[in-house]
């Protein structure tokens, strides 16, 4: 099939528009389509480089495994498909039957993908609600916080019409380049740009403000924000009289964060604090956030007062500030599909879904994405508390590396009676696999998405026929339920479609969009009105925009943003734990784990690096270059980081990254407790009481000497 085809790029959330050539049945280019509507021409290296080279990747997982030895031994037998999938389906039938359904669990990076709808629901058709996503590692904080408010914005922000953008833990340089571009177009005409970051990233070197807060303190600045358009006038009256619940009482919440008593919380001017609330009184304005105050244990609470800013200051749903998520009448987004009564399996046993007791606004039935609290699953493997999980199923998502306590999870994978891993590359999380099965990549396969930024639909093209035995999530899952269903092992089959176009055009429902339109140019874009509150309205309790949270406060949590000491500072304060560590900096030539398998990316960025101010080094007797040891308060042992001297950092405070593992390195590990910055990290809480979100950052640390490196 040669030509260049219309597609979209599927290797980060930024979902750029792209347009692909294949040449002798070889993608012979990859590039940006400067047509389409939320990447405007953007585009990085991975799609460019990674992608293709991921595809052809010499060690390309191409064929199912079965484990030959001793869990982790390295040893595989090439296996057929019949063989692999009936394995899988005598060992989970098994489990099944000597624990109950609810000892099956999935994992997956979550329902943005049809591999994370599939996982639900395959697990889900076996009668087990669990299933794990990476999302309190990621965007979970900004969602829980969102349904609460009742806002539907993420991922929508208009920075092409605003007259300021708001940029708030976001590194848009490394992490998204649509919205790196637009910011450098927004500042080009003139809008302002205000960054809150610890860091000074290219977006604070854009800026016009940049406010560097403490990490972890930034809800006090936006209340004190808060606190200054009500003071100052600078508020929508009319939105807030007619659409929003409780304003009189954030008001009085937001007078305990006066700007000097916000400033010295998160060590800022309160200057600055007056100047930010002023430009971004001067609307339109958008709101630009990231993992930076996302991930941690006050992040619900973070984003809470930084989306009551959003809908009092008028900026909800007007051009040039953050719109509503649209999308086409008839079309079923991945996670409508999880929520759809009919793919659901009876409320008893998803109020048993693991975590769903301590963290309902995130576990089980009332959950976001109904998924897991992922720490809690991993105590169950582990324990059998508060029930047995003894079976997984992992696909899409490298555990053993990406998930805090690296040592603890990768304990969690050896006792498991059964693993099966579907990837493309040996990872230390399938190196522990019984079972390794091959899945296409995103060049192989086809996905359809609603893409919130366009606002658009978008499309990826299969371009290439999979290589090897190779196979999508769908198939793998249909093929595996049938077996089960042949052993009498499943509840119900939630999983009714016979191919992934077939679960495609489901989606695509009465939309009026078809396959052949999205073939044609890789996306679509559909009519949507904006500010339409009075035909959509809000979808909270009150049925307004929710300032006074009344689910919280029904929960017994504060229903009112407020700041509280992150409790890790304590071990801070004794001075055992003198700096603080920042993990998770993105890097333009990986995704996450992925890629460090290519020689390119691994020229460009040889190995993890740790941010420290000169004085700060200076002070551990450490230059530039030198490799060190970093100790996390709670932690189980420490990690292997090169240092980097910078002044991008202030003193004290530390930056890394993360995903890092070393597929040359021995296995089954690869790494993974070596340069992770993941083993030096607790997965233990505390969690954010209403997302049960750990700290991946703000995390009060140590460095000590290492032999190696
Ligand atoms: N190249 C590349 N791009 C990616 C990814 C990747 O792995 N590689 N991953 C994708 C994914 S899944 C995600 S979630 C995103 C993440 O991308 P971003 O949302 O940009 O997140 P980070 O890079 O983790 O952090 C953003 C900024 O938050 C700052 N920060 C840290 N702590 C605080 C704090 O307490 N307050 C404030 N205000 N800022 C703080 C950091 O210094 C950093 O500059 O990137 C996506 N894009
Ligand atoms: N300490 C710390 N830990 C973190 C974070 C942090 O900031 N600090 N960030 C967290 C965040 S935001 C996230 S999203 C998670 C990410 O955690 P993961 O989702 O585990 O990250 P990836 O490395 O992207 O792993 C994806 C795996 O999916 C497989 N895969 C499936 N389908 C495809 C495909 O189509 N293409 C490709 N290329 N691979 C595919 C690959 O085999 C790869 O190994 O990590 C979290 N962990
Ligand atoms: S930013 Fe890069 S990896 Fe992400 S979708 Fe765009 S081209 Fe692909
Ligand atoms: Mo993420």
């Amino acid at each position: 099939m040669d030509g260049t085809f219309a597609s979209t790029c599927w290797e980060c959330s930024t979902t750029c528009g792209s347009l692909v050539t294949v040449a002798d049945g070889q993608v012979s280019k990859i590039g940006p389509n400067p047509n389409h509507p939320a990447s405007k021409g953007a585009f990085c290296v991975k799609g460019i480089r990674a992608l293709p080279e991921w595809t052809a990747h010499p060690d390309r997982v191409l064929h199912p495994l079965r484990r030959d030895g001793e869990r982790g031994s390295g040893r595989w037998m090439r296996i057929s498909w019949d063989a692999a999938l009936d394995e899988m389906a005598d060992r989970l039938a098994a489990i099944r039957t000597e624990h109950g359904p609810l000892a099956l669990a999935g994992a997956v990076s979550g329902a943005f993908f049809s591999r994370g709808a599939v996982v639900a629901l395959l697990m889900r058709s076996l009668g087990s609600p669990n299933w794990m996503i990476n999302q309190d590692l990621c965007g979970g904080c900004r969602a829980v916080s969102d349904r609460l408010t009742g806002l539907a914005i993420t991922g929508a922000e208009d920075i092409d019409d605003t007259n300021c953008a708001l940029v708030v833990g976001r590194n848009p340089q490394a992490a998204d380049p649509a919205q790196w571009m637009a910011l450098k177009r927004a500042k080009a005409r003139g809008a302002r740009i205000v960054v809150v970051d610890p860091v000074r990233t290219p977006a604070a070197e854009l800026a016009d403000l940049w406010l560097r807060p403490r990490p972890g303190t930034d809800v006090a600045i936006a209340l004190a924000m808060i606190h200054v358009m009500v003071t100052e006038g600078l508020y929508d009256r009319a939105f807030v009289d007619r659409w929003c619940h409780g304003f009189d009482r954030l008001a009085e919440r937001a007078a305990d964060y006066h700007p000097a008593a916000a400033a010295q919380i998160a060590d800022v001017a309160a200057d600055d604090i007056v100047a930010a609330a002023r430009m971004y009184a001067y609307g339109p304005a958008t709101f630009v956030s990231g993992h930076g105050i996302d991930a941690f244990s006050g992040g619900v609470q973070t984003f809470r007062a930084f989306h009551c800013l959003v809908a009092i200051s008028g900026n909800l749903d007007r051009r040039g500030g953050n719109p509503r998520i649209k999308k086409p009448a008839g079309f079923r987004t991945y996670l409508d599909l999880l929520h759809d009564p009919a793919f659901r399996l009876p409320h008893a046993v998803e109020v048993r879904t693991i975590g769903a007791d301590r963290f309902p606004l995130w576990a089980g039935p009332e959950g976001w994405q109904t998924a897991c609290h992922n720490p809690s699953v991993i105590e169950a493997i582990l324990t059998g508390e508060p029930y047995p999980v003894r079976g997984l199923y992992v696909s899409g998502v490298n555990i053993a590396v990406t998930y805090p306590d690296a040592r603890r999870t990768l304990a969690a994978l050896r006792s498991l009676d059964f693993l099966a891993v579907a990837t493309q590359s040996m990872t230390p999380t399938a190196a522990l696999a019984d079972i390794v099965l091959p899945k296409t990549t995103t060049l192989e396969e086809e996905e359809v998405a609603l893409q919130p930024g366009g606002p658009c639909i978008g499309f990826t093209r299969a371009v290439l026929p999979p290589r090897g035995a190779a196979r999508c999530d769908l198939d793998i899952a249909t093929d595996l339920l049938a077996r089960m269903a042949g052993r009498g092992a499943i509840t119900q089959n939630f999983l009714p479609w016979t191919s992934q176009r077939a679960l495609n055009e489901f989606l695509l429902g009465d939309s009026g969009i078809s396959l052949d339109r999205l073939m044609e140019s890789g996306y679509a874009e559909f009519p949507y009105a904006l500010a339409d509150f009075e035909s959509q309205g809000f979808r909270t309790p009150t049925g307004k925009v929710e300032l006074y949270s009344e689910r919280l406060a029904a929960l017994g949590l504060d229903p009112l943003p407020a700041y509280s000491r992150p409790r890790r500072d304590l071990a801070a304060r004794q001075g055992d734990y003198p700096l603080m560590l920042l993990t998770g900096a993105r890097e333009k030539t990986y995704h996450h784990s992925r890629f460090r398998d290519q020689a390119w990316a691994r020229k460009v960025s040889p190995d993890p690096r740790l941010k420290i101010h000169p004085e700060t080094a200076a002070a551990h007797g450490l230059a530039d270059g030198d490799w060190v040891g970093v100790e996390i308060a709670g932690g189980s042992g420490d990690c292997r980081l090169k240092t980097q001297l910078t002044d991008a950092v202030a003193p004290g405070v530390v930056s890394t990254g993360m995903g890092w593992w070393l597929p040359e390195a021995a296995g089954p590990e690869h790494g993974a407790l070596d340069v992770n910055i993941n083993a030096a990290m607790s997965y233990d809480g505390p969690w954010d009481p209403a997302a049960g979100s750990t700290d991946t950052r703000g995390l009060p640390c140590r460095l000590v000497p290492v032999s190696v490196g």
